[in-house]
């Protein structure tokens, strides 16, 4: 028995001497005095010897289990402050290293255009309102007056989810949801994400930007309509900018109009960007359909209004001299710079 304590501690002091982390000491620390252990099992079973037996095998045993414990104990600091020291090593900071350099980006062309529209819109009292990209068919063409029939409706040209959801063709639905929501008077405008099935050309994206308007209210005419236009007009292109209205026809407007913008370019002589008329197509307008108000439970008798809509990507390229709708969504940053 006496050579057995002396083999475990022998074991003991060379496994400690070769252990590299805290879990081998630990290791140790079980098979020698775990509920298991080599030295508990001996300390165990020596209520079964004779008594004078007991006393000399019992010191011996003890006097192994505090050395083993000792030495368990230094294992355990000693990895421990070496562990401590790696890991001091390992996150130890050159403050004298050169910082890392993260290259900024720029606002996008189309946000740009976007924050320019709305600060004049903002500055004529239009609050700002926005609404889901995906939208029910019925706030998308129903409630525009695009009756079922209506070309616009065309499974070829909207990105339909089924039969009564698709991606918003306009941003006209955000106000949709004004009339139904809201009672006169009514003046918001709503910049946004919109969706076509077109192939992308240099005119065309099936991803794009508009923003529309509405106002609603006692009394408007189609004198605030072209105050209104004209004067953001002059904010958005200089005051020297002139503007005339076209007839148009949409089916959410009566009368509808297109909106012309003397060239802010040449203006007015004619040149490349105005294709010598010395007039740019900006944006359509007209008097809301009395439909369109009907479905917000608008009484027609007693309002009017005027809505409007532009396509953002349309006057970002006209006023940045951009050729190709596909650079804006390339994100090639050397493009992307230039707008700052
Ligand atoms: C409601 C009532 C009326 C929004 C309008 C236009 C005229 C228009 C086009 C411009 C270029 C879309 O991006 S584009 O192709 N839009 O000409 N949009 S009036 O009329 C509304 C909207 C909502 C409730």
């Amino acid at each position: 028995m006496q050579e057995r304590l002396k083999q475990i501690l022998e074991e003991s002091k060379k496994q400690l001497q070769e252990a590299v982390s805290v879990a081998d000491a630990e290791d140790v620390r079980v098979k020698v005095l775990g509920k298991k252990g080599q030295l508990t099992e001996i300390l165990r079973s020596m209520g079964q010897l004779a008594p004078e037996e007991r006393k000399e095998l019992g010191q011996a045993a003890n006097q192994v289990r505090s050395e083993v414990e000792k030495m368990l104990d230094e294992t355990f600091e000693n990895l421990k402050s070496k562990a401590r020291e790696a890991k001091f090593k390992a996150e130890k900071i050159d403050v004298t290293e050169p910082g890392k350099f993260y290259k900024l980006g720029t606002k996008h062309p189309v946000t740009i255009t976007i924050e320019e529209i709305s600060r004049v819109f903002k500055s004529m009292g239009f609050t700002l309102t926005e609404g889901p990209e995906v939208e029910t068919v019925f706030n998308n063409f129903d409630a525009l007056n695009a009756g079922p029939n209506h070309p616009a409706r065309d499974w070829t040209d909207t990105f339909y989810v089924n039969d009564d959801v698709l991606l918003r063709t306009q941003t006209s639905p955000v106000q949709v949801r004004t009339l139904m929501n809201q009672k006169p008077p009514i003046r918001v405008f709503a910049p946004g994400r919109c969706f076509r099935c077109d192939t992308p050309d240099a005119t065309h994206s099936p991803m794009f930007h508009q923003v529309e308007g509405l106002v609603v209210d006692e009394g408007i005419t189609m004198a605030d309509l072209k105050g209104v236009l004209d004067s953001f007009a002059k904010q958005m292109f200089g005051p020297e900018a002139r503007t005339k209205f076209r007839p148009h026809h949409f089916p959410f407007t009566e009368p509808s109009a297109e909106m012309d913008v003397s060239c802010f370019k040449c203006g007015g002589k004619g040149c490349k960007v105005c294709k010598g008329s010395g007039w740019i197509e900006i944006l359509g307008c007209g008097m809301v359909h009395p439909n369109v108000l009907k479905v917000g439970g608008i009484d027609t008798e007693k309002y009017t209004g005027f809505a409007f809509g532009m396509g953002v990507e349309r006057i970002a390229m006209l006023k940045y001299g951009i050729d190709d709708i596909r650079l804006l969504y390339e994100n090639d940053m050397r493009f992307i710079e230039q707008f700052k």
